[in-house]
């Protein structure tokens, strides 16, 4: 059995269509620390909570990153969807010329072994491995009643990713892209 170490329910089915383990939420409030990098915030988070089950968990840190504002909400996508919310981030995006975006989501799982044969393992005690994915897309008004979070507004090839289907968005999505990486190695472990 997988604990997935989360409070937000979409990702926890999103992991569940692509993933074949049994896949548990657990909630358990890790520390998310402050930093840029998505990889060292669930790095950090996977660690401490195997420290407290004992049993193997995978933590998700992703953001959607614009390029017009110079990678905002990105790390702080979270705090900037409870606070601004998704339709502001639309209005701060709508005036510029480039409404490109990239959705990130940095898989880090953990199970107190040394892990040495996954593509990138974070050395520490424990050491923790890491899946990365990422998609690309372009910011819009908002559309669709699917997904959660910033969906509405993320078109990928014509698009919104709240206008797919759970399926459909996991084979493009920056999340289904690590969770078929972390897949991969599971079964080649
Ligand atoms: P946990 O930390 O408990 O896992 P969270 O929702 O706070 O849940 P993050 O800290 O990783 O997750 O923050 C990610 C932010 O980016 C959050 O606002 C999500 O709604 C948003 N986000 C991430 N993946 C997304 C996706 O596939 N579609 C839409 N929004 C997404």
């Amino acid at each position: 059995m997988l604990r997935f170490v989360t409070g937000n329910d979409g990702k926890v089915r999103e992991a569940r269509a692509a993933l074949s383990a049994d896949v548990t939420q657990f909630s358990y409030d890790y520390t998310e620390i402050q930093s840029h990098d998505l990889g060292t915030i669930a790095a950090h988070g996977a660690r401490e909570a195997y420290q407290e089950v004992g049993e193997p968990v995978m933590v998700e840190d992703s953001g959607l990153f614009v390029d017009a504002l110079d990678g905002f909400p990105g790390p702080y996508s979270a705090y900037v969807e409870d606070t601004l919310g998704i339709d502001r981030v639309w209005h701060l995006t709508e005036p510029e010329e480039d409404h490109a975006a990239a959705f990130r989501s940095l898989i880090a799982y953990c199970d107190g072994s040394a892990l040495e044969t996954a593509p990138t393992v974070r050395d520490g005690d424990p050491p923790v491995a890491i899946f990365e994915g990422r998609v690309e897309g372009t910011i819009v008004a908002p559309r669709g009643e699917g997904g959660f979070g910033y969906d509405p507004i993320f078109e990928y090839d014509g698009r919104t990713f709240a206008e797919m289907e759970p399926d459909e968005k996991n084979a493009y999505s920056h999340r289904g892209r690590a969770l078929e990486a972390f897949a991969d190695w599971g079964e080649t472990r």
